[in-house]
């Protein structure tokens, strides 16, 4: 209801040739004011998906009201709250976790606040609850790595011993690109996961686990990091076994950020998927779209693709994060 009376209203005033439209967020001028709660700052991804949803608003046009929630859901839930009780007109946020939105989403629905979700999903199984969820496919990232896998194991001597660096426990990404890559894995019973632990999605965590897993499983001749940094972190672990990453163990990553890409050109990681943190303009299209009134897909998915060591080569000079 708030939106199509904001548009109508919005219509008239503009039709009176008085001031142009945005939300009733106290805004005087008019901008569109947006609540955006992020995760947290743990991975060169979040940083680069930080600056763009950052530039995007500016470029919009588009008044950014911002939080770091330290990769905690309380702090997200007190962020959304505080959006709501400043009456922004639209919030945005990356759920850190799948489960426990609910209740956060029903009070920004009772404002008349709509909500985007960006970057991860939530399981909510009230869809009313967001306008629109935009963001990768995890699942088929997962795929993409198992799938990379099945293809080079063929070659493979003897067996295929992986140990799996997860992102945080609940989240989407982690669950997800899991799932993917087991139901790839199953295509070649040689491959088998030998451990599989929680490493936060950020480099101390993965340098750390890694040294535990790889002294508990010095069979293991694979390593699948559910993002590039657990990887970079665990291929110093690899190093100070004594290994040579990307050789003696064989390293898959997702996401591609320049840091990883490096790895993958210099033959310490043998593949990447990416998952793209470029979703800054798509989400302020989105919110304008929103606060017209416009329909709006439930689901919008990011243009992705892959890296092998000659492309993250290619692609390296011109990569933007
Ligand atoms: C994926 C994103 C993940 C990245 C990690 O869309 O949520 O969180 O893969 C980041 O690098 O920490």
């Amino acid at each position: 209801m708030r939106k199509v009376s904001a548009a109508i209203a919005c219509g008239l005033l503009v039709a009176a040739g008085l001031a142009g439209c945005g939300g009733d967020s106290g805004n005087d001028d008019g901008k569109i004011t947006m609540g955006f709660a992020q995760v947290g700052a743990e991975s060169g991804w979040r940083t680069a998906n930080t600056k763009d949803i950052q530039e995007a608003a500016k470029a919009a046009g588009i008044e950014l009201k911002f939080s770091d929630a330290q990769q905690k859901q309380e702090n997200q839930i007190k962020a959304i709250r505080s959006y709501i009780a400043q009456k922004v007109d639209i919030i945005a946020f990356s759920p850190v976790v799948e489960s426990g939105w609910d209740q956060v989403l029903k009070e920004a629905k009772d404002a008349e606040i709509p909500v985007i979700l960006t970057d991860r999903a939530v399981d909510s199984q009230d869809t009313s609850l967001y306008e629109t969820f935009i963001g990768s496919d995890f699942v088929l990232e997962g795929k993409k790595a198992g799938e990379w896998l099945v293809a080079d194991a063929k070659a493979a001597p003897g067996p295929v011993n992986v140990i799996q660096l997860e992102g945080n426990t609940g989240s989407a990404p982690a669950n997800d690109r899991k799932a993917g890559f087991a139901e790839a894995i199953k295509a070649d019973p040689k491959i088998k996961i030998v451990a599989s632990q929680d490493a936060e999605f950020t480099r101390a965590k993965g340098k750390e686990v890694m040294e535990a897993l790889f002294k508990a499983h010095p069979e293991a001749n694979v390593l699948y990091a559910h993002n590039d940094d657990m990887g970079l972190g665990a291929i110093e672990a690899i190093e100070a076994a004594g290994k040579k990453p990307g050789v003696d163990i064989k390293i898959i990553t997702v996401d591609a950020v320049k840091d990883g890409m490096t790895a993958l050109a210099d033959g310490k990681i043998n593949f990447i998927v990416e998952c793209s943190p470029l979703l800054g303009n798509q989400l302020m299209d989105l919110a304008k779209q929103v606060l017209d009134g416009k329909e709006v897909p439930k689901r919008v998915l990011t243009e992705e693709t892959t890296f092998t060591q000659e492309q993250a080569k290619a692609a390296l000079p011109d990569r933007k994060y």
